[in-house]
């Protein structure tokens, strides 16, 4: 393979000198030199020394339809030459943001028919606590600014979607949450139920929602903003009484309920949004992510008509230079095509997706594996030192997590870890066999792990 980079040591170096990474301690990554990514195929991709990986991750959870679908690269360079550019604010429209906000709403369930575009996620994040705050204003109700979200949820990094995000550790930085942000406790049966049934868990984790409306007056809350599957927090599936309690909830204390589908939307659980997989009736829903399949930066905030048709009687003191962006338009427009005419959602739902599930709960024979869970296409191992008990590890949390994701690597795995929690979300066309390699890959490197577990002292 002809490469056309600079050397990898150079870029490294290059790196570490101007580049800021996410997420990332700067000092640490400089000292060891970033993995430099060149090339992708499929649901693999390879590091500037040739070496291949299986993206079980699909990138961030959002290269849906797989790498190297070309038709979305010609698709991006027609509408460059055509109208690389104009905005959506002052009274103007376009044709691929029409047609892109068309096609949102036949694929959204019923009564989306409205569609704000943003840049990415968190954007679309910022766009709807705005929003749902200034619906309950032009409904004559402008105190009912309280949004309720959940601990360990994520919603992005800007300002508001960190605020809405309920992870610790973000808060700490930049002062947050912002003013009428509140959290309350996530239904993670495995990490947080103890004994108890799931069910009754997960009810009781719904019904925390219903006591701080009362705690605060259902007068000041205006939403509650979940993601129905949480992804970065570590794929946690809630039990099925969950979703319908806090259905019950939502529509009996009048608050808006924001679904965050942008790891869950365009296919992952198996139909366009788990919105309708799990029969939840949201009121607005986040999305980016599978929209573009990550080929280009878009989000979409999707509004029921019984929100959108409040907020059309108002000017919008909101938007940004890219809201539908013409060539993100186009590249997404593209990518729901394929999406839709490859039949992927079907195929998820009827055979990868409980191919992915039985080959993916084998790995729970494993001395290291106290449970295996997956819908869709998102799966979770979680690491006990004892499955038996679920006993977590006594070292630092997060440590044994970060010594199986570098044993998967180095089999050519990229699956994640969150705390002590692997996780992956492979692209949606991954095939049978090469979900028999992603488990092969995932028991090489718990194989490894153990015995690396065992000489660091962690079992
Ligand atoms: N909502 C959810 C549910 C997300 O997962 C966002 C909003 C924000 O989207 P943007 O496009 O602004 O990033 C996300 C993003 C991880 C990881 O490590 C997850 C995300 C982003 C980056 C890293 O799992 N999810």
């Amino acid at each position: 393979m002809l490469t056309n980079h600079p050397p990898t040591e150079q870029m490294q170096a290059l790196d570490a000198a101007h580049h800021m990474h996410p997420f990332t301690k700067g000092q640490e990554l400089g000292a060891k030199g970033a993995r430099v990514i060149t090339r992708a195929d499929g649901v693999f991709v390879w590091d500037s020394e040739g070496e291949q990986i299986l993206d079980a991750m699909a990138g961030l959870w959002c290269v849906n339809i797989g790498y190297g679908r070309h038709e979305l690269a010609s698709v991006a360079e027609r509408q460059m030459r055509e109208l690389p550019y104009y905005n959506t604010f002052f009274q103007t429209t376009h044709p691929p943001v029409v047609a892109l906000a068309a096609r949102l709403a036949e694929i959204a369930p019923e009564g989306f028919n409205q569609v704000f575009f943003n840049g990415s996620g968190s954007d679309a994040n910022d766009t709807n606590l705005r929003l749902a705050r200034h619906y309950w204003a032009t409904l004559g109700k402008p105190q009912k600014t309280v949004v309720i979200a959940r601990k360990n949820a994520y919603h992005g990094s800007t300002m508001a979607a960190a605020s809405l995000g309920g992870m610790k550790p973000m808060h700490a930085q930049g002062g947050l949450p912002i003013a009428d942000i509140v959290h309350i406790d996530q239904p993670y049966w495995y990490g947080e139920g103890g004994e108890s049934d799931p069910e009754a868990f997960g009810l009781e984790r719904a019904r925390l929602l219903e006591a701080k409306i009362l705690e605060l007056g259902a007068d000041r809350v205006a939403a509650f903003i979940a993601e129905p599957i949480q992804g970065a927090g570590g794929v946690i599936i809630p039990a099925e009484s969950y979703w319908p309690e806090i259905q019950r909830i939502c529509k009996e204390h009048n608050i808006l309920l924001i679904a965050d589908e942008v790891i869950t939307g365009y296919g992952r659980t198996g139909e366009w949004f788990a919105c309708e997989s799990m029969n939840i009736d949201a009121d607005i829903m986040t999305t980016a992510k599978g929209l573009s399949s990550g080929y280009i930066p878009i989000g979409a905030s999707l509004y029921h008509d019984r929100v959108a048709e409040v907020l059309a009687t108002t000017e919008l003191a909101h938007g940004y230079t890219y809201s539908g962006h013409p060539v993100a338009c186009a590249v997404a427009l593209e990518n729901l095509r394929i999406i839709d005419e490859e039949g992927m959602i079907p195929r998820v739902r009827d055979d990868i997706a409980p191919y992915l599930a039985s080959r993916w709960a084998t790995l729970g024979d494993h001395a290291l594996i106290g449970e295996t869970r997956s819908r869709g296409l998102l799966g979770a191992l979680e690491l006990s030192p004892n499955p038996a008990t679920r006993a977590p590890f006594a070292g630092e949390r997060g440590a044994a997590g970060a010594i199986v994701r570098d044993h998967c690597l180095s089999h050519g795995l990229m699956m994640r870890a969150v705390g002590d929690t692997m996780i992956v979300s492979p692209p949606l066309v991954i095939s049978h066999s090469e979900i028999d390699l992603l488990v092969e890959r995932a028991r090489q490197g718990l194989d490894d792990a153990l015995a690396s577990l065992h000489t660091a002292g962690l079992l």
